[in-house]
């Protein structure tokens, strides 16, 4: 698995460093600079042992010093909580966002009131418990006719079955909501076509609402669920008051995906434990992983989200701690779910961008299985059922559905696709990523070959998710890959038995077997699973807060904006307004008495496109960061005696070290 430095003997390096030189000119004339490579550069290339793929891949990447990457790629942090933003192709790590886990820069979850941390947030303190992290899986970009809109990102997290809302005006979490219902989640987040909904799946089944029941109760008790989170887009924010969940078996659904176009109203939703396993090695009973193995096939499951939309309309629900619920039992009256085998133990399920093709996998299976969205359909309405399962869940014949299976190679994970009618699967076994043609397909011209294996590009090493350019959406842009592999192993200096995860950017843009390397990217900072790819022009972040005083929780004026420094007393509650601007704030010196309740209204007046102040209280564990015409309130109890020196936590100026005061708290 080691890398080949190209070392020829040394007649043979004459000759390939002429190949090089001749290599790099064409490289050089094709970006249209009139030049020769000058010798400097020739002896970086011998120096550093560079292969003319080596050059070609640093060329493609490179990006000089205020030169704008064309992508940007959000992908989540795994259990680090958070999302990190990657121009592409350049590969620069531009922002992580802080999402389920405070982080002191974005002074995000030490003391903002009313942010998503504050831990008065019912989806941040679940009975009781204060939850400081996540494990981040699903990362979804909102959607306008099923194209990327550029205007929000969903999240999951898997630990604590919770949905996070990213609006991206200022790349910052405006929402964190905890599943009522559900522990846990997995197949999420992912939005229907026009955003109506974000879905999340629940992964291990369990009694829901979480309530007790013991193991052996698990084929009666035991419960899998979607659920259908109304999005706002007006508010920003999802609408719990509108959303819905559905009962579904207790099979371990996993990933899931929207239909789109031709199957726009379905979600396609896999699982890998129809044998309802219940594990229990201890007690010689065979352990969760060949339990689940046992059967040939699992279930694909169908949910006609319109008729299940219709059902939560009509009322035909029933309420678990609070929230509307559609039983199994009305999912099947109502024709909402319907199951399908599919092959053993699968794990990732993706519609092809016309809708038509709906891709599975199945980690124990070389090959991929695509179904047709007509053929379920006919199979629905001729009722070409193969039986029902023990929940009386209609299974739709294989043979009636099926369009094709192609061995693509060992382990497939998930596919994604591009605007050349290529498909792109990744095979977690053989570390490679298949590109394979789909079949005929209105949208694009017909692959010469379709249904074949093209090319396996061996990655570096266990490749999970991989995703493509806007590869989600009605209109991916093909050009890039990125494989997001689990291990790197040797790829890296060795940083200790913790190894980073390592992102490689591949190179699509050429027909046939030339998908080639172009970078790696170590992320040590938990595992991400799933990214999304956007053109960065579909971006349009502000540069600065729309106006001064501006509360950018809600997204609107701050009620208790103000221009001018204030110190109010009411009783024991102490109001403070202060400003901030370059280089003081306003006021600077503070005295209140122990025990005060102590609300200070921060808000930046500057008006300049990166000047951010911050604010530290030490003793406190406050920080907050205001950016320009930011106001952010913080809300606590003065309980601590003695002089705290508060100062600017970012060196805004040249007298930033000046930008300080002292909060004077009186025994
Ligand atoms: Cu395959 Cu959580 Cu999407 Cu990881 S899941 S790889
Ligand atoms: Cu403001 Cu440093």
């Amino acid at each position: 698995m080691q890398r080949k430095i190209w070392n020829p003997p040394f007649s043979l390096s004459v000759l390939g460093f002429t190949l090089l030189g001749i290599t790099l000119c064409v490289l050089v004339m094709s970006a249209s600079v009139n030049a020769q490579l000058p010798d400097d550069a020739m002896e970086i290339v011998r120096e550093r042992q560079l292969t003319p793929d080596d050059i070609k891949a640093a060329l493609a990447t490179y990006t000089p010093t205020g030169r704008h990457d064309e992508y940007v790629m959000f992908t989540s942090g795994g259990h680090s909580g958070q999302v990190i933003v990657i121009g592409m192709p350049s590969m620069r790590i531009l922002k992580v966002i802080a999402v389920f886990t405070p982080d002191p820069w974005q002074g995000y979850g030490y003391g903002v009131k009313d942010a998503p941390l504050d831990a008065s947030n019912p989806g941040v303190t679940v009975d009781g418990q204060t939850l400081t992290w996540a494990d981040t899986h699903h990362p979804a970009l909102s959607e306008t006719e099923g194209d990327y809109d550029g205007q929000y990102l969903f999240i999951n997290d898997k630990a604590n079955g919770r949905v996070a809302t990213i609006d991206l005006r200022d790349f910052e979490t405006k929402q964190i909501i905890k599943n009522p219902v559900a522990l846990n989640d997995h197949g999420a987040t992912m939005v229907t076509p026009n955003t109506e909904y974000v879905i999340e799946g629940l992964q291990y089944a369990m009694p829901l609402g979480n309530e007790y029941a013991p193991i052996s109760e698990y084929k009666s008790k035991y419960r899998g669920l979607m659920t259908f989170w109304k999005f706002d887009r007006e508010r920003g924010r999802i609408d719990e008051d509108q959303s819905f969940a559905i009962e579904l078996p207790p099979y371990w659904q996993d990933l899931a995906d929207a239909g789109k176009l031709s199957s726009d109203g379905w979600i396609f939703c896999g699982s890998f434990n129809s044998e309802m396993a219940t594990g229990g090695v201890e007690d010689g009973n065979p352990p969760f992983e060949a339990g689940t193995a046992e059967r040939d096939m699992d279930y694909l499951h169908l949910i006609n989200w319109r008729r299940a939309e219709q059902a939560f309309k009509d009322g035909k629900v029933e309420k678990i701690k609070d929230f509307p619920v559609i039983t199994l039992e009305t999912a099947v009256a109502e024709g909402i779910l319907y199951l399908t085998p599919e092959p053993k133990s699968p794990h990732g399920v993706d519609v092809s961008p016309s809708g038509n093709y709906i891709v599975v996998s199945g980690k124990l299976d070389p090959h991929v299985t695509v179904y047709h969205i007509n053929k379920i359909e006919k199979a629905i309405v001729d009722k070409d059922y193969e039986g029902l399962d023990d929940y009386g869940v209609p299974i739709l014949s294989f043979d009636a559905v099926l369009e094709k299976q192609i061995e693509v190679g060992l382990g497939p994970l998930h596919t994604q696709f591009d605007n050349q009618g290529y498909a792109y699967t990744s095979l977690f076994l053989d570390s490679a990523v298949a590109r394979w043609t789909l079949g005929p397909d209105a949208k694009y011209k017909a692959p010469e070959r379709p249904w074949r294996l093209i090319q396996q590009l061996p990655v570096h090493y266990n490749i999970g998710h991989l995703v493509t350019a806007e590869g989600d959406t009605v209109e991916p842009d093909g050009k890039y890959l990125v494989a997001l592999n689990k291990w790197a192993v040797d790829r890296f200096l060795n940083v200790g038995p913790l190894l980073p995860q390592n992102l490689q950017l591949v190179d699509i843009s050429d027909t046939g077997d030339n998908m080639g390397l172009l970078y790696d990217l170590p992320l040590g900072i938990g595992e991400p699973h799933y990214a999304q790819i956007i053109k960065a022009d579909k971006l349009s972040a502000w540069e600065i807060y729309p106006e001064v005083g501006w509360d950018s929780i809600n997204q609107q004026k701050h009620p208790k904006a103000a221009e001018k420094g204030s110190i109010k007393r009411d009783g024991n509650t102490v109001e403070i307004s202060m400003t901030a601007i370059r280089s003081h704030y306003e006021p600077e010196i503070v005295e209140v008495n122990k025990g005060d309740k102590i609300i200070l209204h921060l808000t930046s007046l500057e008006r300049t496109y990166d000047a951010t102040h911050g604010f530290a209280l030490p003793a406190y564990n406050i920080t907050a960061s205001v950016e320009a015409g930011e106001t952010v309130t913080l809300d606590f109890v003065a309980d601590k005696a003695g002089v705290f020196s508060f100062y600017c936590t970012e060196f805004c100026s040249a007298l930033h070290l000046e930008m300080a005061g002292y909060f004077l708290v009186k025994p």
